[in-house]
């Protein structure tokens, strides 16, 4: 791994502004990546929340494998955290939010009702990595919305409150930086493209996520790129895993044509290149974490 400071002038300001903000707020909607729901996840988070009501959305379920998007689904649920799975771009699945918001809150709803608190409108905030949807979530829930509450005392001019219903969204986002500390989850927060290759280079993300085709989608590898094997080593390590995939780059080059004067195969640009595609979607709807199975707890991390 390289340096571990990915965002060292943003992580204090962040954690600053996020615990600001998280005073004014009752529910956090936490956003992760469908692809890749524990990795782009932030392990701070729930200290910085407490015991405050929190749903996770999983969003870009356009992009990922259904089958563990359903799987991550019933992981959450298993370990009690309401969860909603949506597309911010389309919109698709946003209006399970509010519902589930509600349904988060209902305790504390209880709590305030029984000590006489008179109700009021459930102060929320979208939190996430950057690019994982949450502006593009608050303009889909935003434009739901007639009016716009205005400024508070207490809050910024740049801050407001946004009315849906019985619920209030700050209509700013609190960024919060990926997960640092484990391996898989960087090669698959760059997959994903949610860290630019500067952090981990391009050929060490190439090779991760060729050995993660191997593994479990090695379909695509032979279908799109017409790769004739699809290599069976585990990761090791970088340097390791890109002696295994150097050959299936070769074709992935050769497929594409992309050679370099004298005909050589170009690997750098075929590297580019499925990264690229799988980025956006070109390669199908894969996931970059795989759900343990409901009956095994051995990632207890939501
Ligand atoms: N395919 C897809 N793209 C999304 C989704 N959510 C956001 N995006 C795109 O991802 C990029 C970053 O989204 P944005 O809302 O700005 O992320 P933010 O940095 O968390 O505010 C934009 O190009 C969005 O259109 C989603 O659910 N599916
Ligand atoms: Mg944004």
């Amino acid at each position: 791994m390289q340096s571990i400071n990915w965002f060292p002038g943003h992580m204090a300001k962040a954690r600053r502004e996020m615990t600001d903000s998280l005073k004014k707020v009752d529910a956090v909607v936490e956003l992760v990546d469908a692809r890749l729901p524990i990795a782009s996840a932030n392990p701070m988070l729930r200290e910085l929340i407490g015991a405050k009501p929190r749903i996770v959305v999983m969003t870009r379920i356009d992009l990922a494998d259904p089958e563990q998007t359903r799987r991550w689904q019933e992981y959450f649920r298993m370990h009690n955290t309401a969860v909603v799975a949506v597309d911010a771009k389309s919109g698709n699945g946003v209006r399970n939010i509010l519902p589930a918001l509600e349904t988060a809150a209902a305790a504390k709803r209880d709590r305030d009702a029984k000590r006489g608190i008179r109700p009021r409108a459930l102060r929320t905030m979208v939190v996430g990595i950057p690019n994982v949807g949450k502006s593009s979530l608050i303009n889909r829930l935003a434009g739901k919305a007639s009016t716009k509450t205005g400024d508070r005392p207490g809050i910024t001019k740049t801050q407001q409150w946004i009315r849906l219903g019985r619920i209030e969204l700050l209509d700013t986002p609190g960024v919060l930086w990926p997960k640092l500390e484990d391996e898989h989850g960087a090669y698959a927060l760059a997959i994903s493209g949610a860290i630019k290759s500067d952090v981990l280079d391009l050929q060490a993300v190439s090779a991760y996520l060729i050995l993660w085709l191997s593994q479990h989608y090695p379909q695509v590898l032979f279908d799109r790129y017409q790769v004739s094997e699809a290599p069976s080593d585990p990761w090791v390590d970088a340097a390791t895993a890109w002696e295994a995939v150097e050959p299936t780059l070769v074709e992935i080059a050769k497929s594409r044509g992309l050679v370099k004067s004298g005909g050589v195969p170009d690997t750098e640009r075929s590297a580019e290149l499925l990264v690229r595609e799988t980025q956006t979607g070109k390669l199908g709807r894969l996931s970059f974490e795989w759900a343990p199975s409901t009956t095994d707890r051995a990632v207890d991390e939501t």
